[in-house]
């Protein structure tokens, strides 16, 4: 398998069998990943994972692992974490208990303090707080065989006000909904803030060689429908015309939950459509893919939609197979990488992930 045909598929063209790469959060199902953190954390004043993805010898260390394990895997992804943009904007995230916690921007003075102090000043923050993710894509850049290209992130501002309203990761993030629910001027104020912060940490990677951008908008579904045109769509295809003028290949991934499905047709016809750049999705597992190829542009490139629990002891190497059998047949005709439809959860196998790639070798 050629790793270069990711590239290849985000331009548009048809590769069979299709490339495969896995997403964010990967490490963890690595032992060699948890070693890595683990002999992080020991060293002096050491133990925190922010600095861990802010020290760009390690992180890209963290990045090149699942390669080296797995080198037919078609991209490599940088080491970082979304959660950077709000350490950037002051507001630090502890992610010492696992799931992740900030100190909430609970009241709208909160948000009116923060947009005060950081507005207008994205560029010059975000490099001096967060240069280390640059260089880390440069040592990458250094290290990766020059056929596998690399992506780097961030994510959507609605997915990073849900951590920093809510105070950190929360099942549904009420409180965050009902800030938007209540006080939808100031939520606005703070999204435009994080858009700006958001696009600069984008070009710093660009700047420094990333070859793919991908934007995370994990809680997208959570949405309601009459605020999605502003919170969601607006500022996605902003972001998108600001990485279609350097006419690199932008992906967006978003999730829906049982609840509320994310609008990827909405979010598909505002993605802009110009000449040299290439439109991808990431749907989650929930997204039911036949009825949503007749409503989106052709060229659109898919990626995803594989249940993350078939990497993982509670699924069978069968139902795998089948699965990826059934994507396949959905997918045939369209540029696609196989990818699956949220991370990889710290239970995943590392052998299933290589017979999800011997299978991907296998499909005509
Ligand atoms: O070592 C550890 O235990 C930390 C686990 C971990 C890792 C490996 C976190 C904490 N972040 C990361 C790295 C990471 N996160 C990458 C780097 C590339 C890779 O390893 O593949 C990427 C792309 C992300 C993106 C990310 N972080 C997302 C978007 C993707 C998604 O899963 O929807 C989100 C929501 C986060 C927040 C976050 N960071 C870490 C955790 C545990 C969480 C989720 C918090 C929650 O429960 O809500």
């Amino acid at each position: 398998m050629t790793s270069a045909s990711v590239l290849r598929v985000l331009a548009g063209e048809s590769a069979r069998p299709p490339p495969v790469w896995l997403m964010r959060q990967a490490g963890r199902y690595l032992p060699e990943y948890r070693k890595l953190r683990a002999d992080f954390a020991a060293g002096p004043g050491r133990d925190s994972f922010t600095e861990f993805c802010l020290s760009p010898e390690v992180a890209a260390r963290a990045a090149m692992q699942p390669l080296e394990r797995f080198p037919d895997l078609g991209a490599a992804i940088v080491f970082s974490d979304i959660l950077l943009v709000p350490f950037a904007l002051g507001v630090a995230p502890d992610f010492s208990a696992g799931s992740p916690r900030l100190a909430p921007l609970a009241r709208a003075e909160d948000v009116e303090a923060l947009v005060a102090h950081y507005e207008g000043r994205a560029r010059e923050v975000v490099g001096q707080k967060l240069g280390a993710v640059g260089e880390t894509v440069r040592l990458l850049k250094k290290s990766l065989p020059s056929e596998v290209p690399l992506i780097g992130f961030a994510a959507a501002p609605w997915t990073l006000a849900c951590y920093m309203i809510q105070g950190g990761g929360a099942s549904g993030f009420p409180v965050a909904r009902e800030f938007l629910a209540r006080r939808l001027q100031s939520y606005l104020r703070l999204n435009a803030l994080l858009e700006e912060y958001i696009v600069a940490l984008l070009e710093m990677q660009r700047d420094a060689g990333a070859d793919i951008l991908q934007l995370f908008d994990s809680w997208g579904g959570l949405v309601p429908e009459e605020h999605r045109a502003e919170v969601t769509f607006a500022p996605i295809a902003r972001i998108a015309g600001a990485v279609a003028e350097w006419k690199m290949p932008f992906i967006v991934h978003a999730r829906g939950d049982g609840e509320s499905r994310f609008d990827w047709a909405g979010l598909c016809e505002r993605l802009p459509a110009s000449p040299g750049f290439c439109r991808a999705i990431s749907p989650d597992a929930g997204t039911d893919l036949s009825r949503l190829l007749p409503l989106i542009a052709d060229d659109i490139v898919i990626q995803g939609n594989l249940d993350s629990r078939l990497l993982t002891p509670e699924c069978s190497t069968g139902e795998l197979e089948t699965a990826l059998g059934g994507l396949a047949g959905t997918l045939r005709g369209r540029p696609w990488i196989c990818n699956l439809g949220a991370g990889l959860t710290p239970d995943s196998d590392p052998r299933r992930v290589q017979a999800l790639i011997d299978f991907v070798k296998k499909i005509k």
